[in-house]
């Protein structure tokens, strides 16, 4: 059956006890999973897609409800101050979210969630990553994306899509994906609503799914201004970005409290804010806050972590940290969170403004043992041009560094068109 037309906070509470009591009683779920940089991006992915999807699945579903599943655990969500800017415009609080907590833990989690109990639906990303693909790659049965196919989930779905396509925000391929169920979803409410009108006033129902659909456009919009830079960044902007948002800003505007006061520019100004507001968490959080890792066939283990604040906030947070000035706090945390997640090679991504108002990327690449290192070396090689890698302008010490079995240099990246979406696949086929 499917699950009945309510607010995303009532979705999500229905949906967090439905999956305890599958697992405790064996039942079948599916979920729906973003990938584990939990961003925005697969947080609001993940949502949508099982919200409009539960209201009216396939006839022959695996199982009526999807359940949003959050790639980290609880205690990240913190870590992600943007969440909980657009929390408030969706009338959710963290504790609504379903993360990694909410699953078995990891050294029981394949007797306790068999495989052949669950189905998998991935967003943002297209192959399940570390310990969960381990165990569940092969119950992966759809699949919308924009990351380059790495050809893991099979080529029929079934009833699921298999949706990989270029686009600036996941969520636009998912916003088109559900947009016809969505409508039938809506109007079905509002014509039903409508017929218990009396007179010509806009009845209660039907204003109540229209504040529900007003919550849900909005934490699905935030997510496309943000990885697009509302829609004026060029390089990432696609038309499935701007059909997108001009659906969404009108579910918004059919809502009567939105309808006058509702901004665009303002509401991205302040969820862009509320994400570069980095400055309260300590250097690992920011280290880990939008962070992935792959394993490479042979075991070495590659690490990317993507951060809003040029290196010189890292290594004065480190400072501060310390309560020192060198650049050795730096690296040694640095060092630290590579030696936490048994790295072979770690890097480090910035973005940041110029003092000219230059958008800017900082690229730190540290191999950490000698196989590494010849792989970090023949990534720069590969990559110098089309990354547009220039030596890089700072602290010395932190600049480079090679010898003792590790190798270290940081660039400009002055091709800041490419994100860890085509860094990431640059560093991984480096290796040999
Ligand atoms: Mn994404």
């Amino acid at each position: 059956m499917a699950a009945p037309r309510n607010s995303l906070r009532g979705f999500l509470t229905h949906a967090k006890s439905a999956l305890r009591s599958a697992i405790s009683s064996n039942q079948k779920v599916t979920l729906v999973i973003g990938n584990e940089s939990a961003d925005l991006d697969s947080m609001t992915c993940q949502i949508l897609y099982a919200y409009v999807r539960s209201m009216a699945p396939p006839k022959n579903a695996f199982t009526p409800l999807y359940l949003p599943v959050t790639n980290i655990p609880a205690s990240g969500i913190s870590m992600r101050p943007e969440f909980l800017a657009v929390f408030k415009h969706a009338n959710i609080e963290p504790a609504h979210l379903i993360t990694l907590d909410d699953l078995p833990a990891l050294s029981e989690i394949q007797a306790r969630l068999k495989p052949e109990n669950t189905k998998w639906i991935l967003v943002d990303h297209n192959a399940l990553q570390g310990q969960l693909g381990k165990i569940y790659s092969s119950r992966v049965q759809g699949v919308i994306d924009h990351h380059d196919d790495e050809g893991r989930v099979p080529k029929n779905t079934g009833d699921e899509p298999r949706i990989i396509e270029k686009s600036g925000s996941c969520t636009s391929l998912i916003t088109d994906y559900i947009r016809p169920t969505w409508d039938m979803l809506s109007g079905s409410a509002l014509s039903s609503g409508a017929a218990h009108a009396q007179g010509d006033s806009m009845s209660d129902d039907d204003a109540v799914v229209k504040q529900w659909d007003a919550s849900v456009a909005q934490l699905a919009l935030a997510s496309i201004l943000i990885d697009t830079s509302n829609l004026q960044d060029k390089n990432k902007t696609t038309d499935h970005d701007r059909k997108a948002v001009e659906y969404l800003e009108t579910k918004i505007l059919l809502c009567p409290q939105l309808v006058t006061s509702f901004d665009r520019t303002a509401f991205y100004e302040a969820i862009d804010a509320a994400k570069k507001d980095i400055g309260p968490l300590k250097l690992q959080d920011i280290l880990q806050k939008d962070y992935k890792e792959w394993d490479q066939d042979d075991g070495q283990k590659l690490g990317i972590s993507s951060i809003v604040k040029p290196i010189s906030f890292l290594k004065n947070k480190a400072d501060e940290e310390a309560s020192s000035s060198s650049p050795k706090a730096f690296l040694e945390q640095l060092q630290s969170f590579a030696k936490d997640h048994s790295l072979d090679l770690y890097s480090i991504m910035t973005t940041s403004t110029s003092q000219g108002g230059d958008f800017q990327r900082e690229l730190l690449v540290w191999a950490f043992n000698d196989k590494a290192a010849s792989w970090a070396r023949s990534f720069a090689e590969n990559s110098r041009e089309e990354l547009g890698l220039e030596d890089w302008d700072g602290d010395e010490d932190v600049a480079s560094s090679e010898g003792h079995g590790q190798w270290r240099r940081v660039w400009w990246q002055r091709q800041v068109q490419h994100s860890r979406k085509r860094v990431a696949p640059l560093l991984r086929q480096a290796h040999s």
